[in-house]
């Protein structure tokens, strides 16, 4: 694998590249960014001559190619290294809409621009040091964040909140080497040989911190895309009629006739700013007909992915056998303890023949619900953020990692640090052991983004919207 850049892309690195940075579509205004060598050329050539650093001039923008102006724009240069690419960068406010800023994209372009790749200012930005890899995946999570919490994490990490934590891990994995090396180097000095004490005390620290890092990965993880919560249950136990009231507005068909429900429904809500994305699907029933058949096939595959299953039972109705089997496998499965059982139609218990069935399933919390009557509402919310987010609400300002990429940089590094303490208890020499420390390091070097490889770049970056 290659470290850092290739020949092409040194070159590639060198053009100067344009984007419209705002979204398409109606709008008062719209940004244009410029970076590269080429930019005070560039801005010459379309009419935003000797522009002032970093101070907005009001300027009439010329195609290259004359044939007048093309708008009347708000210019701003920021000179390199002090600019978000570490490049001379300019930014040209153009009038927004479907024509302006690509008219005004198609001047830059004439005058000497390449049009920029998805997530190429940012991966400049990089390249140039003014941004680590955490940072620059910060940007793009802030940008796609769809719940508050996602959003909050984004710009902590874009503050540098986890690459300070990751650094400080590496620091000690350091700590650890130096004093290895300084045992192995000086065995016999004045303070005697290394204490074992000073780096067990160093290992443990190291240890526990990546344990916590790891340990509320899965819910930084399930805020990119919602905590997968699938309701489960008979036809016609009131699951639509649940997902309605949660989305907070008819969105699923809800019908008096089960079955009707023949794929699976989806919608992303947000609960105290933290993301569910709920599934609503057929009914279970094994005796199904055909259309139910590919409903019961799309719940099951979900079921198997699912964080969360809120199994929907009439409240009166005991659970039959079958119910409280799938209820068992469920708690095996992926969701494990994640089950939630909602009693539905608590208004209707009294037309009920008897038998409150309140025998509790384990020890799976319940909730009793009624959509008609709302009831119930505030209680399944309550349990749906302990189910997914309990770790992450006790703990609002602890850096959190959010991508694969992350978890698995950490999981390698914490089984590297396992590898070392192994060895030293097997009595190997020091200078092998602390091998597994290096290995670590540059695990946490690659999640930083000190050392890298152009594949990974390409990985990070391709998900990036073009002008970011
Ligand atoms: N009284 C009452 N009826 C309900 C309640 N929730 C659902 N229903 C009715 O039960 C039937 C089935 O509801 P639905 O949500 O479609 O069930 P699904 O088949 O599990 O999706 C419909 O006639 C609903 O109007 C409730 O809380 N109270
Ligand atoms: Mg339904």
């Amino acid at each position: 694998m290659s470290l850092r850049s290739r020949p092409t892309d040194a070159k590639r690195n060198r053009d100067t590249i344009a984007a419209i940075s705002t979204a398409a579509g109606r709008g008062a205004i719209a940004v244009i960014r410029v970076s590269g060598p080429d930019v005070r050329a560039i801005a010459d050539t379309i009419g935003l001559n000797d522009l002032e650093a970093r101070r907005a001039s009001l300027r009439r923008l010329d195609h290259p190619d004359g044939g007048g102006g093309v708008d009347r724009v708000l210019a701003t240069l920021f000179p390199g290294p002090g600019s978000y690419t570490g490049e001379d960068l300019l930014e040209i406010s153009s009038h927004g809409g479907a024509l302006v800023p690509q008219l005004v994209l198609d001047a830059v372009l004439a005058a000497g621009a390449r049009p920029a790749e998805p997530g190429e200012y940012t991966r400049r930005a990089y390249l140039n040091g003014r941004v680590d890899l955490l940072q620059a995946e910060a940007t793009a999570d802030l940008i796609e964040a769809a719940s508050p919490a996602l959003a909050h994490i984004a710009l902590q990490h874009l503050e540098r909140g986890l690459s300070r934590r990751i650094e400080s891990l590496r620091a000690q994995l350091i700590e650890a080497q130096a004093l290895i090396a300084y045992d192995i180097d000086f065995p016999d000095e004045d303070d005697g040989p290394l204490d074992p004490a000073r780096l067990d005390a160093v290992m443990v620290t190291l240890a526990g911190e990546l344990e916590g890092l790891l340990a509320l990965a899965p819910e930084g993880e399930m805020l990119r895309e919602g905590a997968l919560t699938v309701i489960a249950g008979r036809p016609n136990a009131g699951k639509s009629s649940l997902f309605n009231v949660l989305v907070g507005f008819e969105r699923a068909i809800v019908t008096e006739h089960p079955g009707t429900t023949r794929d699976a429904i989806e919608a992303v809500v947000g609960v105290e700013g933290y993301p569910f994305r709920l599934v609503d699907t057929a009914g279970l029933r094994d005796e199904a007909g055909d259309i139910e058949g590919i409903g019961i096939e799309v719940a099951r595959s979900y079921l198997s992915r699912a964080e969360i299953v809120l199994f929907c039972v009439e409240d009166g109705r005991p659970l039959d056998r079958e119910e409280q089997e799938f209820l068992s496998g469920v708690s095996t499965g992926r969701a494990s303890g994640r089950a939630i059982l909602v009693r539905t139609k608590t208004d209707r218990v009294e037309d009920r023949a008897s038998g409150n069935d309140r025998s509790a399933i384990g020890d799976l919390p319940e909730v009793r619900f009624s959509s008609v009557a709302g009831a119930g509402v505030t209680r399944l919310r309550e349990l749906l953020l302990e189910a997914a987010y309990s770790g992450l609400r006790s703990e609002v300002e602890a850096p959190l990692v959010t991508r694969r990429r992350h978890v698995r940089a950490l999981e390698d590094a914490r089984a590297d640090v396992e590898g070392f303490e192994t060895a030293r208890t097997a009595g190997l020499p020091p200078e092998i052991a602390a091998t597994h420390l290096q290995d670590a390091t540059l695990r946490l070097e690659e999640l930083l983004g000190v050392v890298t490889t152009e594949d990974l770049l390409d990985a990070v970056f391709s998900s990036f919207c073009v002008g970011k």
